[in-house]
């Protein structure tokens, strides 16, 4: 918004020039949505408090959990406020890719709202269907999968790291592909955020990684120069990525151990189908496995501890899943656990910066 009202005004005074820039607008981004959580934080805090919207703690987990029973849950609305003004201040709105972005990330919380207000009603863990969860998720993805796919300038090739020249044509079939990716990217995140600080740490990371990426993919001369695939207006994702950034810095104040709130799933589920759909319209899907490689690793480990648990009738690979409970059953500190992820996590992005040479 800030944008269209004052860059006209360069021609009065060049100071003005400055909105102009994308890097100026992502850093003015990321510093606004951070200041939003810090300053709303106590408050929204105090609020869930008093509406005693608190976490219900399941009493099969890890025994440490038990403390956190009360401790003020769906932070994640904070964070979906603070990026969504940062974005509509500092992006430009008459980029069609911004709206898209923000109505992928406000569906996703919307899902993740109506779950925890159910839990929290119920006074139980039960929340959403899974299967009510998941048919929600696929409608919010199809309509990004829809729009890329028939966006003029937008087809069904991917780009796969490492390999400049490889771009396989799925067709209609991107439509499904653009689904699997962001559905996943949405649950994988979810399944991590179970430990203090441990899904915003690497959300922070990929989104920083995803700013990186969008600004290239949108200026054609750089795009070009890194044969990674050009895609117009990509760039305003920059401001948007720059926002997740700053969100989650400040969430992760609150958050950090031990947590003051926790996002409940309208942050996990948001942030997850956002960093997705960001990695489907800058065409760089197979790069969020390498840079979220610790959200894969959680939901693999789901899966495998599921699968073996039901093909042989009781026995566990892991000693609890997602991966991060088996590390706590083996007595690890929580904070270890979350700051080695973390560590995981910043090396994968900086593989994942590497991909822009290693080609
Ligand atoms: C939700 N939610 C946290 C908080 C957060 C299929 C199965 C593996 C699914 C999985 C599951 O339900 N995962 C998704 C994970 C919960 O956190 C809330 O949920 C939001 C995110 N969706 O924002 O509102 C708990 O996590 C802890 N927490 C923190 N700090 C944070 O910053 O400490 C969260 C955020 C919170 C708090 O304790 O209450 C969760 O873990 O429930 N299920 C599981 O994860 C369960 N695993 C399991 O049953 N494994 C089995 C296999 C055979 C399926 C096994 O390995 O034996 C575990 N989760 C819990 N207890 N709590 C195990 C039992």
């Amino acid at each position: 918004m800030l944008y269209h009202l004052l860059y006209p005004l360069h021609t009065t005074f060049i100071g003005f020039n400055v909105f102009r820039y994308i890097t100026f607008r992502c850093i003015c981004g990321a510093v606004t949505a951070f200041l939003l959580m810090f300053v709303l934080g106590p408050a929204f805090i105090r609020a869930m408090k008093r509406l005693q919207i608190g976490q219900v703690i399941r009493d099969d987990g890890p025994e440490t959990h038990l403390a956190k029973q009360g401790v003020p849950t769906m932070g994640g609305m904070l964070i979906l406020l603070a990026i969504s003004v940062s974005t509509l201040l500092w992006a430009r709105l008459d980029s069609g890719l911004v709206w898209l972005i923000l109505f992928t990330i406000l569906f996703y919380g919307m899902i993740g709202a109506i779950d925890d207000l159910r839990k929290i009603r119920k006074n139980n863990s039960k929340g959403l269907s899974a299967r009510g969860k998941m048919i929600l998720q696929v409608i919010g993805a199809s309509v990004v999968g829809l729009y890329i796919f028939l966006h003029p300038g937008f087809d069904g090739h991917l780009s796969l790291p490492f390999f400049k020249n490889v771009h396989p044509d799925l067709g209609w079939g991107y439509v499904i592909f653009a689904i699997v990716v962001i559905v996943g990217a949405s649950n994988a995140v979810n399944l991590t955020d179970g430990l203090d600080g441990l899904a915003a740490g690497p959300t922070v990371i990929t989104a920083a990684v995803y700013l990186v990426f969008s600004y290239l993919a949108g200026h054609v001369v750089l795009a070009g120069y890194l044969q990674i695939t050009h895609v117009p207006g990509s760039g305003e994702l920059a401001v948007f990525c720059g926002a997740m950034v700053g969100a989650c810095l400040g969430f992760l104040w609150y958050n950090a151990y031990p947590a003051q709130m926790f996002m409940g799933d309208v942050g996990s589920l948001a942030l997850g189908g956002a960093l997705g759909a960001v990695a489907i319209i800058i065409k760089q899907e197979f790069l969020l496995a390498i840079v979220g490689g610790v959200f894969v690793m959680e939901a693999l480990s789901v899966i495998m501890q599921v699968g073996y648990f039901k093909m042989t009738k009781g026995k566990r690979i892991f000693l609890m899943a997602p991966f991060h409970h088996h590390y706590e059953k083996k007595g690890w500190h929580e904070s270890k656990i979350v700051v080695r992820f973390w560590i995981v996590s910043i090396l994968l992005g900086l593989l994942a910066i590497a991909t822009l040479k290693l080609r």
